[in-house]
């Protein structure tokens, strides 16, 4: 027994001393208590009061001592003496909870006020996120061919050759297959010949192929997405995106197609009289083929899309790839020419955004300059 043996027996004890080792204890208990207490107040943190915790009650801990002293005692006194220190013990352990609590209080409190947020608060313009424009064309397009009927259909960017490329016509080792310089990936070992053969998908007209074998006419499709070429200069980047359009239908001809377009061209570029026309062109996966070309004109050193007043002043530029779905594409989907015909379009939507937006290089929609985004980009709550 360590502490405070010299002291004086204390008075008004609320148990009975039976003699002078009891006496003892009772004066440790009393000078133990207000040590105690005053550590317990004095704590103001819960690791604090923790400490205080185990240097009082914990295994080695000072009120733990006293109940260890109690095994040397004659059974009489240890009856009076063990239940003086279970009462003390208790009150200790009261005193700590009610510091705890405090605490637990006084820290929830400083928590509430430092952590504040005020919801009420409108949000602030320097942190506000804006949309690519990228994401804001295809919302547009969505929208556009939405309303004509399309729905969306979505396809991998990792293909493999046969969707890419021979169920489009493009046979192996035909010279139109260099249209198209490809990344080409390891083969994939569990699918034999072009269908084992793995590469980045070079154009969405696989999603044709893909949409044609698991579906069956009448079809009227739109696919978006990532494609990928082997070219690097000012107009061309490794990674762009494209969307793709197919209608396969019993008696769809070209004018749907050219009608389909033009609405198409007139509602995006929201040019009410906008021209359009069709040049011939090759495509192995269409016949005819056809490149898409809008009107422009030159304007103070600009220009603008629209007809020209006179016809001699009328600028045309190319925006889609499109054409009537060749005849071996429908059979290699086990669809029957005979019986049903379709038209295709493809462009890439990065050249249809700069054309609408006036954003001069191709290069820069893949920089993640956050100036660019700033200036090009859609307040995410506006609608398209
Ligand atoms: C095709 O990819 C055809 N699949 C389009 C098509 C679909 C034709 C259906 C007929 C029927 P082309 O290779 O021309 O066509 O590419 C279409 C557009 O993608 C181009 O006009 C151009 O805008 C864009 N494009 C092609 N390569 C790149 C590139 N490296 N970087 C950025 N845009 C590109």
């Amino acid at each position: 027994m360590g502490h405070g043996g010299d002291h004086p027996p204390i008075k008004n004890l609320a148990f009975p001393l039976a003699d002078d080792k009891t006496s003892v204890i009772m004066t440790d208990i009393q000078a133990l208590k207000s040590e105690l207490t005053g550590q317990i107040e004095a704590a103001n943190d819960l690791k604090a009061l923790d400490e205080v915790r185990v240097a009082a009650l914990g295994k080695k801990g000072r009120v733990t001592d006293l109940m260890k002293s109690l095994g040397a005692m004659d059974p009489e006194e240890r009856k009076i003496q063990g239940q003086a220190l279970n009462v003390f013990k208790d009150e200790i352990a009261e005193i700590l909870k009610t510091r705890e609590s405090l605490l637990q209080k006084k820290d929830l409190d400083s928590r509430l006020s430092s952590e504040a947020l005020d919801v009420t608060l409108s949000p602030r313009p320097e942190g506000k996120g804006v949309i690519h424009p990228i994401s804001r064309t295809m919302e547009e397009l969505t929208g556009i061919f939405g309303a004509m009927g399309f729905s969306v259909a979505e396809g991998p960017d990792i293909e493999d050759d046969w969707h890419n490329f021979t169920a489009l016509n493009f046979p192996p080792g035909h010279p139109a297959r260099e249209m198209q310089d490809t990344f080409f990936l390891q083969d994939n070992p569990d699918s034999q010949g072009d269908r084992g053969r793995m590469l980045l998908r070079t154009h969405t007209s696989s999603v044709q192929i893909r949409h044609m074998e698991t579906n069956t006419p009448p079809l009227r499709i739109i696919c978006m997405g990532r494609t990928y070429r082997s070219d690097h200069d000012m107009t061309h980047t490794p990674m762009f995106h494209q969307i793709e359009g197919l209608m396969v239908d019993k008696n769809v001809h070209m004018g749907h197609l050219k009608g389909c377009l033009t609405d198409f061209a007139r509602a995006f570029f929201e040019v009410d009289d906008l021209p359009m026309r069709l040049r011939p062109s090759f495509f192995p996966f269409v016949e005819p083929g056809a490149e898409v070309d809008i009107g422009y004109v030159k304007k103070g050193g600009g220009i603008e899309l629209g007809r020209a007043e006179n016809p001699a002043d009328q600028k045309w530029m190319e925006v889609l790839g499109a054409g009537m779905v060749h005849p071996n594409v429908l059979k290699n989907c086990d669809i029957d020419p005979d019986e049903y015909q379709g038209f295709a379009f493809g462009a890439g939507i990065e050249r249809l955004t700069m054309l609408k937006y006036g954003i001069p290089d191709l290069r820069t929609f893949f920089e993640s300059d956050i100036r660019w985004l700033a200036h090009y980009g859609f307040d995410s709550l506006e609608r398209p």
